[in-house]
């Protein structure tokens, strides 16, 4: 987009601000696939806000599982990492959240029987404070290097 026209989306949303909600989608999301007798994974992937307007994502929940957000910080003093549980997260206008490993993360544990076995799309509900519910089908993946890492500079990237 223009700056120009970018401006003249500013102004308007000015006008009607109650109209204008959060624009969010997802993209590259992927479950990581561990042995049948595993208590949890992780999921990876993008979630873009591309709206002019924060939005913040409220629950995360699944069928097939229980799903958290995590954030794994590793203390600089010790060098241990450890994993913050993440009930309110604000993804900005015109930012994204990037969950991938040492970082943001899906929580998955207390699986429904078979779900490693029997599954090869899991569908998790993100639902957000205005976007509303958004149900994403994600794919069981063996490992999280599904994204196209090469292009990407991790400089856009919001970090908390
Ligand atoms: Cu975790």
């Amino acid at each position: 987009m223009t700056k120009f026209k970018y401006y003249l989306f500013f102004m308007l949303s000015l006008c009607f601000s109650t109209s204008i909600y959060a624009d969010i989608t997802t993209e590259n999301f992927r479950i990581i696939k561990a042995p049948e007798v595993a208590k949890s994974t992780a999921g990876y992937g993008v979630i873009k806000n591309t709206g002019d307007e924060d939005d913040t994502l409220i629950a995360i929940h699944s069928d097939k599982a229980m799903v958290m957000l995590h954030k794994t910080e590793v203390n600089a003093d010790t060098g241990m990492a450890k994993m913050v549980h993440l009930s309110k997260t604000v993804i900005e206008a015109h930012s994204e959240l990037v969950l991938e490993p040492m970082s943001y993360h899906l929580m998955l544990s207390n699986f429904a029987d078979g779900f490693f076995n029997d599954n090869e799309i899991i569908i998790v509900w993100f639902e957000f404070e205005k976007a509303g519910k958004m149900q994403v089908e994600i794919p069981l993946k063996a490992s999280w290097e599904t994204m196209d890492s090469q292009s990407d500079d991790h400089s856009h990237h919001q970090h908390h």
